[in-house]
């Protein structure tokens, strides 16, 4: 009898991925066992060109051999080459420490298209171009083709410069919007694979595409319209495998035509325009006579890198309807009616609406409201933000939704609308990229649970396609320092490996021949910036670091090790004695603490730029060395860590006084030397005396910005001062992350004051209320609150570091995290003298498990002294903490005082 299961079969990070183009792809499994102590002892791996042949195993493309192996993550495929096209299923097997066998069921993947010369279509468009500030309609494509035998499989190789959305037979291809992606189109463009065997029919049929502009020619930021290119083009390849053994492509090239239909604009950051009037009923259906249609442009194949997604792509996810009937607001003219969705949310309206034909509804979007109750729009600078849609005048009413744009708002304003709309007249839909959920936490006070609510939806809202800053503004930029102080929040709250692949490809892609990475990457949209200064261009570093740590992913750091070695050389190079932007460096400083109240009114925060610079410097160097480290250059790694030592060196000769105390005493100054270990050990404790001096002097506030505010409580809790970390999380009155949930707050804002009960809102040149830096502190709740770290040593949570820190009066507290292995969970709550924990270690992994127990507790684990349990082993005992070593498994340890 085995009590054990394999499954969950990954390829890439993702189920049975359609269009993959990593040539030795890393295969994933978990195994599922509620037995405490279930891990790996052997697997092996067979792959084959069929599910009968796997089963059979018979005509076997790569058989692994039992592997005396625990690894069940990364497994690099080793069989015969791959080819384009091709599918490949597979199986694994796994034994486990009681010798069991458990079979996993079959999954499979499929390569896209690995050659150039895979590629028969053409880059095909309409004429128009319109301007740097001057729109253009949205052409539609067409043409229709037969298909002469009954069709075995089709698949569809489609991407665009631009956006596409593509129809065959008037049936929508696949679910994914703001395809294909946004990435640097100058170096590179994402394909997408999809299987459209149900769509295609033998006889005639036909294909469709309307393309939208998109961030290759809508306008991106405050830098108007056709950063990239022109207007938009397709590339389309539809390959249908037939029954009497024939291919049969059909590709985009001169034979399409093309006509502009309903919608008139479509720009990410204004809005659409889509006159119903327009509509051209049938045109993507075989039928449809496009006789009266213009040929298409041809275009010559721009000479950039053609690849497979590597990331998620966009999806429309939950709705939201309004909470409360809309408000009325009267003028001579036309009423606005104002509702209100109850979340600021990111994506768009579907509108209802039933009204004669001709007549246009004006749709309007905001994060919040005038203190009037009218919509506010100031900080949405010159994003119009706003779609309208004119009637067909269906006697039965209308829906409608646009295509290719998006919003971040909660207010949704509509004028022009014939009668009084009702509740049904507006839904949100929320878009963003498809990271699956992985994490939950929630805690015994229902503020901060709000404010992990706001941290998760800032995520959504933002995490859209790249990393974002904000999605309201004309902005919305892959701001890499922004990505950076997040990212290690964002892998507990969703899957983001495959996000974060894709998007630190677009960091390289952005990285200047010097060496120095940007301050957005994709690039675009902000001028001639190319060095993000520190804590921004860091984010080369840090990213994949972080990526690594949570998901075990070497391959990743193996990848953009060059990369990230030419940004060190960079840092060296530039730097002065070690000293990172010195007063007189003459390129670019940085953001300093960008946001920080500390700095007199200046944005960017009272932290002096060469003091971030040279802690920044130090701790990618270290972050570096520890890299080359995992990926076998020993040579590279202890370059580094002199590197490390001597910027540790200037650091302090610069900046640290014999008392301990760090130059200009701000808090996030404190912070860097602290966090970034580049204090002397024996000045930690007066620099850490200093730090909370500060903070009380303050009141209880902290001043730091985005660069300080999310090493901020890790520090405090590392230097003994828990209780301050929980006082800052606590307090309510701004600066603070709580002050805005008590203003109603929904999302994480941009700035600590972005609206405040004294003086309103902030400037509104910028003031996002969707901004997810200041949402950092997520990681603090999962790791510090409820406990469930990772071990640098046991990348993506191969070990776990279960620990708890109780404070700050909450009475109980519970995370929970899909791991690559299984979900992993620590639960505790407080019921009088006893501390009772409930935790689960996903199998073939195993923790250290902290239990708070001051000296005169006992700790038990389901009812019987903890080392003697099953699967527990007592590492180590002092005054607080009784510290266990513990196997895959459920267990509940109490810890209660005797006498
Ligand atoms: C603003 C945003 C962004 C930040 C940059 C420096 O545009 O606040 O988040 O990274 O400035």
């Amino acid at each position: 009898m085995t009590h054990l299961n394999a499954g969950h079969l990954r390829c890439e990070y993702q189920e049975n991925p359609l269009g993959i183009d990593v040539l030795n792809p890393r295969l994933s499994w978990r195994l599922f066992s509620d037995r405490r102590g279930a891990r790996q002892t052997a697997y092996r791996i067979i792959a084959a060109p069929s599910a009968d042949d796997v089963t059979a195993e018979r005509n076997l493309i790569w058989d692994s051999g039992r592997v005396e192996s625990d690894q069940s993550i990364h497994v690099v495929y080793a069989g015969e080459r791959l080819r384009s096209r091709q599918r490949v299923f597979w199986r694994v097997q796994v034994w486990d420490e009681t010798g069991s066998l458990a079979v996993g069921p079959i999954a499979w993947w499929e390569m896209g298209l690995l050659r150039r010369t895979d590629w028969s279509a053409s880059w095909i468009g309409a004429t128009l171009v319109g301007g740097r500030w001057t729109t253009i309609p949205a052409p539609l494509l067409r043409r229709s083709f037969t298909l002469d035998a009954p069709i075995v499989q089709a698949r569809l190789y489609i991407t665009a410069s631009g956006l596409y959305e593509c129809t065959i037979n008037g049936q929508r291809v696949g679910e994914d919007v703001f395809t294909p992606g946004w990435t640097d189109y100058r170096q590179r463009v994402q394909y997408q694979v999809y299987d459209v065997t149900g769509l295609v029919r033998t006889g005639e049929n036909a294909i469709g595409v309307i393309l939208g502009d998109g961030w290759y020619c809508g306008h991106v930021a405050w830098s108007g319209r056709q950063q990239y290119g022109d207007r938009p083009k397709l590339l389309a390849q539809l390959v249908v495998t037939l029954a009497n053994g024939k291919t049969q492509t059909i590709v985009s090239n001169r034979s399409w035509r093309y006509a502009f239909g309903p919608i008139l604009e479509s720009d990410i950051l204004h809005g659409e325009s889509y006159d119903a009037r327009l509509e051209i009923p049938g045109w993507d259906t075989p039928d449809f006579d496009d006789s009266s249609w213009q040929p298409v442009e041809l275009f010559t194949a721009p000479d950039i890198a053609l690849v497979a997604m590597r990331g998620p792509t966009v999806r429309r996810h939950e709705e939201l309807r309004p909470i409360t009937p809309p408000t009325a607001f009267h003028s001579h003219q036309t009423t606005r009616w104002v509702f209100d969705l109850g979340q600021n949310m990111v994506g768009r309206v579907r509108l209802r609406v039933r009204g004669p034909a001709g007549v246009t509804v004006t749709i309007r979007h905001a994060e919040m409201l005038n203190p009037d109750g009218t919509i506010y729009t100031a900080n949405l600078r010159s994003a119009r933000a706003t779609d309208h849609y004119t009637l067909r005048g269906d006697s039965d009413g209308e829906v409608w939704e646009p295509r290719f744009t998006f919003h971040g708002f909660r207010y949704v304003e509509l004028s022009g609308y014939p009668g009084v709309p009702d509740m049904e007249a507006v839904t949100g839909i929320v878009i963003h990229s498809a990271t699956p959920p992985t994490g939950e936490f929630s805690c015994s006070d229902p503020l901060i649970n709000q404010l992990q609510h706001n941290i998760v939806w800032g995520q959504k809202g933002n995490f859209l396609e790249v990393p974002t800053d904000c999605p309201q503004r004309d902005e919305r930029l892959g701001w890499t320092g922004d990505a950076q102080v997040f990212i290690r929040t964002a892998a507990f709250n969703m899957h983001v490996a495959p996000f974060f692949t894709k998007w630190i490809r677009d960091l390289e892609d952005a990285q200047s021949p010097e060496g120095a990475y940007p301050p957005v990457a994709p690039l675009a949209g902000i001028g001639g910036l190319t060095d993000g200064g520190p804590a921004w261009a860091d984010a080369g570093i840090i990213c994949p670091w972080t990526i690594y740590l949570c998901y075990g992913d070497t391959r990743l750091l193996e990848e953009h090790y060059p990369s990230m070695q030419r940004f060190v050389e960079y840092l060296e190079r530039s730097s002065r004695d070690f000293i990172r932007c010195y007063e007189e460096y003459p390129g670019f400083r940085g953001f300093g603490d960008w946001l920080a109240l500390d700095g007199s009114g200046r944005t960017d925060g009272g932290t002096a730029k060469d003091l971030i610079g040279t802690a920044f410097f130090a701790h990618s160097a270290r972050l570096l060395s520890r890299i080359a480290a995992i990926i076998g250059r020993s040579r590279d790694a202890t370059r580094y860590r002199r590197l490390f030592e001597r910027v540790r060196q200037a650091f302090i000769t610069r900046f640290v006084t014999g008392a301990g105390r760090v130059t200009g005493e701000t808090q996030t100054g404190y912070v860097l030397a602290l966090h970034f270990d580049l204090l002397p050990p024996e000045l930690r404790p007066a620099a850490a005396d200093a730090l909370a001096r500060d903070i009380l002097a303050r009141g209880v506030h902290l001043s730091t910005g985005f660069v300080g505010t999310p090493y901020l409580p890790h520090v405090l809790t590392s230097v003994g001062r828990l209780d301050l970390a929980y006082a800052l999380l606590l307090q309510q009155t701004w600066p603070s992350w709580l002050y805005p949930v008590t203003q109603g707050a929904t999302t994480i804002w941009e700035r600590w004051d972005g609206w405040t009960h004294d003086r309103g809102f902030q400037d509104p040149g910028m003031n996002s209320f969707n901004h997810y830096a200041y949402g950092a502190i997520g990681e603090w709740l999962y790791a510090t609150v409820a406990g469930i770290d990772v071990d640098p040593e046991c990348p993506g949570y191969r070990h776990l570091v279960l620990r708890p820190r109780p404070g700050g009066g909450l009475t109980s507290a519970r995370a929970a995290l899909d791991t690559m292995y299984g979900r992993a969970v620590s639960d505790w709550h407080i019921d009088g003298d006893r501390f009772v924990w409930t935790i689960v270690v996903p199998p073939n992994t195993t923790a250290t498990a902290y239990v708070p127990a001051v000296e005169g507790t006992i700790v038990q684990e389901s009812g019987r002294p903890a080392e003697e349990s099953e699967g527990v082993t007592l590492v180590q005992r002092d005054e607080e903490t009784a510290v266990y070593r513990v196997a895959s498994g459920n267990y509940t340890f109490v810890a209660e005082r005797v006498g």
